[in-house]
């Protein structure tokens, strides 16, 4: 299963594309099934049905962690670190985890719930939270996990959609010096979901919440009365192991449905490489269970492996912009992944905070959920890699499952800004704007893949023509992810963005990507996002919306500066005709910039921003609607 060279990369690529079956059936064999599989793959790029390992049965906990027990009982699974560094850290190990599953699995019986039946999970970042996921999966429940920080009116929309009968929820979280009260927001979603019967409650703040009667039950006193032994149900490879929810372009949210055996396989393979885990090694993703990248990269992927996987309930500012450094030192962390505005954010701070720790124990960092500026890929690579570990940018989505398109550390080549080349089995290409193949190595074009890969979504919840259309009808034939990517000469893809962020000044098309990173080269600027609002000679102009490191006093100069900054790393062309600072973007909750709110602002229709309130940071709206400039 492991890549070790680059003939084995190589090999591997040419294998998984060619004969497919064979290739991803050698991998699935490492794993525990009750039942062997009758075909590995069948699909139709055209219906956007597939099926992997079907006929197969297995128990995706089962490999997770029983597997492990005879080898590695003892050794640590999770790592929980809490928001408090004065709070000590627990170690959950193989043997604690199976018994805190088997108890959770028991009690998730004991309230009615059954195989195929949706559970919510709306928790924090505490051992819970992972407990739960692995005891849906356990009893073949399918989780839908929703991200602690949305609001009750996103929480019910989700519970409703995949008309969920339980919500297992906290009465509150912690995050750096503020507390959630999870407890009352989900009684308000409740409101308006007819279809949940119970609430289970994990204690974390410890505060006073409202138990409704018979409804609302504290999973203590369940937990206490069921037995810690509890046989995995044998699930076919192709029933639904989760859903989550991710926002479109438009519209309400989409629930994507993954399946067991071919998540299954693809996330611990692309673990194991995409980071080099090796036994002992203790790997840290910094993402929200509530993400995709939770799912695959903290619990999934590393527990498959039986890695040592850490669980972070704060923030990367709390208590001081050093934690994550101290958390890497504290736990002798090998492989740290984490987001590009978390790279930012802490670049902009005093590199003291950094260079009070070692670092030493790093041999991989990687960056997950939007291009990564040259700027901040430098500084990771330099400050917190010491220029010998190699930094994995991994390009995948919600859709997607696990990570498509990244180097192999050690391996395959790395260059800054680009997530450079495909893992075995994935087949990248390039559309044209006639909707045909770029052939050429050398081009820029919309991204698509062209065969299926095992941890492919299988659908939306409830809406299977909108998968279709959303995915399979704007390229026949093939998967659309939404993004656009540029490859180089040497077949190395660098992904520019979302083709939604493609705008056209004076008939040139722009990405926005490339001129946010030459502002970023600014060493005032922090952070900066790129819209299109409608112009008469040009069709389209750009918008800049800027945020500072700290405050200047001349802010024409800074303007001044910023386009020549522009002009001279893309062109005249992509001059911003307006330039707006702010002291922040609005971001969704796993740190994306929200540009659909600063297109609207930008165009002048303010007015019509739509639902706001599952934005990280809405208040940073009002600033900017108010004119900013600090
Ligand atoms: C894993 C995740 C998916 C979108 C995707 C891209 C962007 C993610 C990278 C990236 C450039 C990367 N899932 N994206 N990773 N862009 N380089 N390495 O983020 O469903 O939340 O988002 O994120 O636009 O389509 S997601």
């Amino acid at each position: 299963m492991k890549i070790n060279t680059l003939e084995k990369y190589q090999a591997s690529y040419k294998q998984g594309i060619e004969e497919p079956e064979i290739f991803w059936q050698n991998i699935a064999n490492h794993f525990d099934w009750s039942q062997k599989w009758n075909s590995v793959c069948e699909y139709d790029m055209h219906e956007a049905q597939f099926s992997w390992f079907k006929g197969g049965k297995t128990n995706i906990t089962e490999n997770c962690i029983d597997r492990h027990l005879k080898t590695k009982s003892n050794q640590t699974a999770i790592i929980f670190e809490p928001n408090s560094p004065k709070e000590v850290a627990t170690h959950i190990t193989y043997k604690n985890l199976h018994q805190k599953v088997c108890k959770m699995a028991n009690a998730l019986l004991s309230v009615g719930i059954k195989k195929g039946d949706r559970v919510a999970i709306y928790l924090p970042m505490i051992p819970e939270l992972a407990i739960s996921v692995l005891a849906c999966a356990r009893i073949g429940a399918i989780h839908s996990v929703i991200f602690a920080g949305f609001s009750s009116s996103a929480l019910a929309a989700r519970i409703n959609d995949s008309e969920c009968k339980i919500v297992i929820t906290a009465d509150g979280g912690f995050r750096g010096n503020k507390s959630i009260d999870l407890k009352s927001i989900v009684d308000e979603a409740l409101i308006a979901c007819p279809c949940v019967q119970n609430v289970l409650v994990a204690e974390r703040t410890n505060t006073e919440i409202s138990m409704l009667a018979k409804r609302d039950i504290y999973l203590k006193d369940i937990l206490s009365k069921v037995s810690d032994k509890h046989k995995a149900e044998p699930m076919d490879s192709e029933d639904p192991l989760f859903i989550l929810y991710t926002s479109g372009s438009t519209g309400k949210p989409k629930g994507m449905v993954h399946t067991t055996g071919g998540y299954m396989v693809y996330t611990a393979y692309t673990f194991k490489n995409v980071f080099a885990y090796e036994p002992g090694d203790v790997y840290w993703c910094t993402a929200d269970i509530g993400w995709i990248t939770g799912h695959s990269y903290i619990l999934y992927g590393p527990l498959l492996n039986g890695a040592t996987s850490i669980m972070f309930e704060g923030i990367p500012t709390y208590p001081n912009p050093g934690r994550f450094w101290d958390i890497v030192d504290k736990f002798k962390v090998n492989q740290f992944y984490t987001a590009p505005t978390a790279i930012r954010a802490l670049a902009k701070e005093p590199l003291t905070y950094v260079n009070k720790y070692s670092l030493n124990s790093l041999k991989v960092i990687g960056s997950v959920g939007e291009p990564i500026n040259e700027e901040a890929w430098q500084w990771y690579h330099k400050n917190i890699g010491k220029e010998t570990c190699p930094v994995v940018d991994t390009w995948w989505q919600t859709e997607t499952g696990g990570i498509l398109i990244s180097p192999i550390p050690n391996i395959s080549p790395q260059i800054p800004t680009y997530a450079t080349t495909p893992l075995p089995g994935v087949q990248p290409v390039l559309m044209d704007d006639n909707g045909d193949e770029i052939k050429e190595l050398e081009g820029e074009g919309r991204l698509c893949i062209k065969s299926p890969w095992p941890s492919i979504a299988r659908t939306i919840w409830g809406d299977h023509k909108r998968y279709k259309e959303t995915y399979f009808t704007a390229y026949p034939g093939y998967y659309f992810t939404g993004d656009g990517a540029l490859r180089n000469r040497e077949g190395m893809y660098r992904i520019t963005g979302r083709v939604d962020d493609v705008i056209i000044v004076s008939g040139h098309n722009l990405g926005t990507a490339p001129i946010e990173d030459a502002i970023n080269e600014h060493p005032e600027i922090a952070e900066s996002a790129i819209v299109g609002f409608p112009h008469e000679i040009k069709g389209k102009a750009l918008y800049g919306f800027v945020t500072l490191k700290t405050p200047v006093e001349d802010t024409e100069k800074l303007k001044e500066a910023i386009n020549k900054l522009i002009s001279s790393k893309i062109g005249p062309i992509a001059k911003l005709d307006k330039i707006q600072f702010t002291n922040g973007l609005p971001k969704t909750r796993s740190g994306k910039i929200m540009r659909r709110i600063l297109r609207k602002i930008a165009e002048g229709n303010a007015g019509d921003l739509g639902d706001i309130s599952t934005l990280l940071n809405p208040e940073v709206v009002e600033h900017i609607k108010n004119g900013s400039e600090y």
